[in-house]
């Protein structure tokens, strides 16, 4: 059975870009591959966390996993700090990437840009290569993820090429899986922007939010004057938006939505929008809310722990034998 691997930083609270870019994704693919849906910690903490609210946002993020339609048995779910081969693997990669390599993660230059490099940790430069670890300790064959991660997953298999080639077949070549549509949510304010957990606002559409602030952040998602429902990135990026968000959660075509929609005006399209996505979040908060306080909770996170440990620590020796650090 062929494998897959992603995760989901604790860096804020889950979005509905995060649902819809990667979430749905996976819930569809546990069906046909063995999958392994991390907690990815050890990310969050690339840039400054707040102590208690990652204490919380690690099991939140587990119980929404469970939530949102993954299933425990089937799935193994775990939280990345609990394997320490994530980051003892990541050491021998790093000394296996060149820094030519992590100059050019567009996500790193954007946020060097902003911000500059002097406040930037250095575990923010080099927090691609945790990523590939991530990956390659599980021979995984597929990564679902959104738009935004698919030059990481690009450097994963360039890192994994360039390894295998030098010591022998050690790791498997994954794939990036990114959706058709919804690859990249954009932020319902700034449409020209991705919605983001981290920097969430009213323009940023939470799991967690109640139903009428969902309808208020959909009732006033920014347009254009036109008033025509029509999907067109360049020139209506807001309407494009949340048609894409539409046909998503749904499962009806862009072009079924235009027609549907084609003799009403932003308002009853926005109404339609917000009933739908209710309907979609509100069944999800209600499980949430019995899986985030249950024992149940910590015992499937045992378990993936227990296996997630025994894979990565197998892949960690075959790794220190290629290049001579086991006696
Ligand atoms: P942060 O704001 O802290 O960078 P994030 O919201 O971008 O976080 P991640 O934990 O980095 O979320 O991403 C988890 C998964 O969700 C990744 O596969 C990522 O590609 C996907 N994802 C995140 N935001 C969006 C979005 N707006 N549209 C589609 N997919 C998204
Ligand atoms: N870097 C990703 C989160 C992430 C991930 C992974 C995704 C960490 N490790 C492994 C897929 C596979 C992000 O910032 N969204």
């Amino acid at each position: 059975m062929k494998k897959i691997f992603s995760g989901i930083k604790p860096s804020g609270d889950l979005t509905l870009g995060n649902y819809i870019g990667a979430i749905t994704n996976f819930i569809k693919l546990q069906h046909e591959y063995e999958c392994y849906f991390c907690v990815v910690d050890l990310h969050a903490i690339t840039v400054p966390q707040i102590k208690l609210e990652l204490k919380k946002r690690i099991k939140d993020i587990a119980a929404f996993y469970i939530a949102c339609g993954i299933d425990p048995n089937k799935s193994t779910i775990f939280i990345q700090s609990e394997v320490h081969a994530h980051t003892e693997l990541s050491w021998i990669l790093e000394c296996n990437t060149y820094i030519g390599e992590l100059n050019r993660m567009t996500q790193y230059k954007d946020k060097a840009n902003k911000v500059g490099t002097d406040g930037l940790s250095s575990g923010f430069y080099t927090y691609p290569v945790l990523m590939a670890s991530d990956i390659l300790l599980y021979d995984s064959d597929l990564v679902p993820v959104g738009e935004d991660q698919k030059q990481h997953v690009e450097l994963t298999r360039d890192i994994a090429t360039r390894f295998n080639n030098k010591h022998g077949d050690t790791f498997t070549i994954p794939e990036h899986l990114i959706p058709k549509v919804g690859a990249r949510i954009m932020d319902l304010q700034e449409p020209t922007k991705k919605m983001s957990k981290s920097e969430n606002d009213k323009g940023c559409i939470l799991l967690l939010d109640e139903a009428n602030i969902i309808r208020k952040k959909i009732m006033s998602a920014k347009t254009d004057s036109e008033m025509k429902i029509k999907y067109d990135v360049l020139n209506k990026p807001g309407i494009s938006n949340l048609l894409s968000i539409f046909s998503i959660i749904t499962k009806k075509s862009i072009n079924s939505l235009e027609n549907e929609f084609k003799n009403c005006n932003y308002g009853e399209f926005k109404k339609a929008l917000a009933n739908e996505l209710i309907n979609i979040i509100h069944p999800i908060q209600q499980k949430y809310e019995n899986i985030r306080t249950s024992r149940e909770l910590d015992e499937i996170l045992d378990e993936g722990a227990k296996k997630a440990n025994y894979l990565a620590n197998k892949k960690v020796r075959k790794v220190k034998k290629r290049l001579g650090l086991l006696r």
